[in-house]
């Protein structure tokens, strides 16, 4: 969008699901960049609005609730609070933090859905889904599981198998078992409401095409799906959490998340203009974001509506489709509305060599890192803006965070910084001293430094945030390497109009760096600022040698950042190994059977026997023939142990056996009966014996 056009801005993150806490992954990919903008956008006197709220509706926060055998409220409301109170807390500046479960968003999402109905936007398609009879409900895709006719993968879900990634639909899988009972689903027929997407593809190939400068990554997802020709796709489902379906006939009906979940965005920005009356606010939003007794004036449809508000939408790359197809495509459908200008989504970040995920505790949580890591928000901020994986996926280590703490914030940043302060406190009594006459390469310092603030900007209004910040860096490492060649230290001895000079210089750096660090490490900023004792400036005065005049009295030098040890990045690597640990156990175990009676478990005769002789079963790698005394008789049992047990070694060795399997041939050996082993992770087997010696043939029951 042409730049003298914008009059406003509206900027939104991605709505997060409230079923879980966020972890690094969501603040790299998303609520970083974001914040980082709109932070650079305020200090740029811009009118901007920055948008979020907790998704509190759709199947993640139902599956949860069942897992946890609560309602969906306590979810959604435990985690609205949680991942609130972590953005809170990492400076992430939003104007409203709002909720999809509030009156208002319900009201809009709904009021939205009827306009559309009104038009004649929707096709109505009865198609059969699965219906668990028992629990008498329609099956979400993720409440149905079964074999995946790809790979085989036994745990599949009903919209995708998480072995080897393929889109599924329910229908596909094989055994299709419903999570909620554990019965086959059966197909019925139900009538859902469908955007027909094929009828927008060309104003979204238009609009699209439109926008080359999106992301290589964002413009060319769109381009594959419309490429692929659109399909028409339901906006409501068979759910009893969400908002309500506002048509005759559609009892038991929500809209679906993807449906409602952006026009959060929507009701938000109403809710932060006091849309709402007064008693729907949301008493720990208010805490949080804003004062109810301020709420903004003007209207919230300027941000939404008029051709000179600059939208632009933070997400991940897997929420791509829903903000350049669907989204765009219900906005048109509507027509009162702008479409955004552009939706810089970011790859994925990864956590030491693999996929961040949730189920496996493999993640560094927000509220968790903040404990360990106290008062080092900008520590975490500065690494995911440093490694943020804009172009390409991209690995958080912690072996990384720590060198780029010890090597980046605490050598080249905060050594600057604390080098000028305490130099002019020794020096001039931390006032900052006049300047005297300028050199060359003084000049040639000042000329560098006017440059940064214009090539920072570039970066950032294009959506690069990392080379933003490295530029920032770059600043720093400036007054380092002219703290270096001037070195103040050894001309004060001889010449102290001289390290006036040096140290005016280098202070107005500091100021610089105070300016443009702001939008990327807020808390940095502040205290750096303290420090100089000053504050109020913006970025239009970056690049200026006259932020802090002569005689002006800074406060105390403290340190802006200090070393992180070996020993705190090796216990969070001892945590996530430990996650692996636990893992392992868990998808190593074999998922429980299904029930049986008590009968058929004692049909089952199983008894203390001891092995009396054993030899290898020529040609053959695992097998044993052992020869048992059963206390009712002797005889021979082939058993594949040969791998675990050598012969010699398990003569005398007391198991456990099933005496009355029917009798096998294996390797013309007639097997009779069966040793009773337990298998761990890695297939090793074990004899499952009494501790103490027991009566051959006693009973185990
Ligand atoms: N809650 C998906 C996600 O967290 C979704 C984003 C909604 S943005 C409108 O990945
Ligand atoms: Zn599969």
């Amino acid at each position: 969008m042409d730049n003298s056009k914008i009059k406003r801005y509206t900027v939104t993150a991605a709505l997060p699901y409230t079923n879980g806490p966020v972890h690094i992954g969501h603040l790299a990919g998303v609520y970083l960049p974001a914040d980082t903008y709109v932070r650079y956008l305020r200090s740029n006197k811009r009118d901007v609005k920055f948008i979020c709220g907790s998704d509190e509706n759709g199947v993640p926060i139902t599956l949860k609730a069942k897992k946890e055998g609560v309602t969906p409220q306590v979810i959604v409301d435990k985690y609205h609070k949680i991942i609130g109170d972590s953005f809170k807390e990492f400076g992430v500046s939003f104007d409203i933090y709002h909720r999809t479960s509030s009156l208002t968003h319900h009201q809009t999402a709904s009021n939205f859905f009827e306009t559309l109905y009104k038009k004649g936007v929707f096709t109505e398609e009865v198609t059969e889904q699965y219906y668990d009879e028992k629990a008498q409900t329609f099956l979400a895709d993720r409440y149905i599981t079964g074999t995946c006719p790809k790979c085989g993968n036994e745990n599949a879900y009903g919209d995708q198998c998480e072995n080897c990634g393929t889109t599924l639909n329910a229908t596909d899988l094989i055994n299709p078992k419903s999570t909620l009972s554990g019965e086959k689903p059966v197909r019925r027929e139900t009538k859902n409401w469908f955007l027909p997407l094929d009828k927008y593809e060309e104003r979204l190939r238009t609009y699209i095409e439109g926008h080359k400068e999106w992301r290589p990554n964002v413009y060319g997802q769109c381009q594959s799906w419309l490429n692929a020709g659109l399909q028409p796709r339901a906006m409501t489902r068979d759910l009893d959490w969400g908002v309500k379906v506002p048509v005759k006939g559609a009892d038991g009906k929500v809209l679906y998340v993807w449906f409602d979940a952006p026009i959060g965005y929507i009701s938000a920005t109403k809710e932060l203009f006091g849309y709402a009356s007064l008693d729907v606010w949301n008493p720990k939003l208010e805490e949080y974001y804003i004062n109810p007794k301020e709420v903004e004036k003007g209207s919230w449809e300027n941000y939404w509506k008029d051709e000179g508000t600059k939208l632009v939408h933070f997400i991940g790359k897997d929420n791509i489709v829903f903000h350049c197809i669907i989204f765009p495509a219900m906005l048109m459908a509507h027509g009162d509305y702008i479409l955004a200008d552009n939706v810089p989504a970011n790859e994925f970040l990864n956590l030491e060599g693999q996929k961040i995920s949730t189920s496996k505790n493999w993640a560094v949580w927000l509220n968790e890192y903040l404990k360990e890591f106290k008062d080092k928000q900008d520590v975490l901020r500065y690494v995911l803006t440093a490694t943020a994986p804009e172009t390409k996926d991209n690995d958080f280590t912690w072996k990384d965070f720590q060198a780029r703490n010890n090597n980046e914030l605490v050598a080249i940043l905060g050594n600057f910084i604390n080098r000028v302060t305490v130099l002019t406190q020794k020096y001039f009594g931390g006032k900052v001293p006049s300047l005297m006459t300028i050199t060359d390469i003084d000049q040639q310092v000042i000329d560098e430094l006017a440059a940064f603030p214009g090539k920072i900007s570039a970066s950032i209004e294009n959506y690069r945030f990392r080379e933003a910040l490295s530029e920032v860096m770059n600043v720093a490492r400036l007054g380092n390497k002219y703290l270096a060649d001037t070195e103040p230290w050894k001309v004060i001895k001889t010449d102290e109009d001289r390290v006036r000079t040096i140290l005016y210089i280098s202070l107005q750096i500091a100021a610089n760096i105070g300016i443009l660090v702001e939008p990327f490490l807020p808390f940095t900023a502040d205290k750096l600022m303290k420090m100089l004792n000053h504050g109020g400036h913006l970025w239009d005065d970056a690049g200026s040698i006259n932020l802090l005049h002569s005689g002006h009295q800074l406060n105390e030098p403290v340190l802006l950042f200090d070393k992180i040890e070996d020993d705190a990045v090796q216990a969070q690597v001892d945590k996530l190994n430990q996650s692996k640990a636990d893992n392992a156990v868990q998808t190593a175990t074999e998922p429980a059977k299904e029930n049986i009676q008590f009968e058929q478990f004692s049909a089952i005769d199983i008894r203390v026997a001891t092995i009396i002789a054993a030899e290898k079963v020529e040609k053959t790698k695992k097998l044993l023939k052992l020869t048992l005394d059963t206390g009712i008789d002797q005889r021979t049992v082939v058993s594949g142990i040969a791998e675990f047990y050598s012969p010699e070694a398990i003569v005398g060795q007391q198991v456990s056996l099933i005496v009355n399997l029917a009798p096998r041939e294996i390797k013309g050996i007639v097997s009779q009966g069966m040793i009773l082993m337990s298998e761990d992770a890695d297939g090793k087997l074990a004899f499952v014996s009494p501790v103490q010696k027991h009566t051959n043939g006693s009973v185990i029951k």
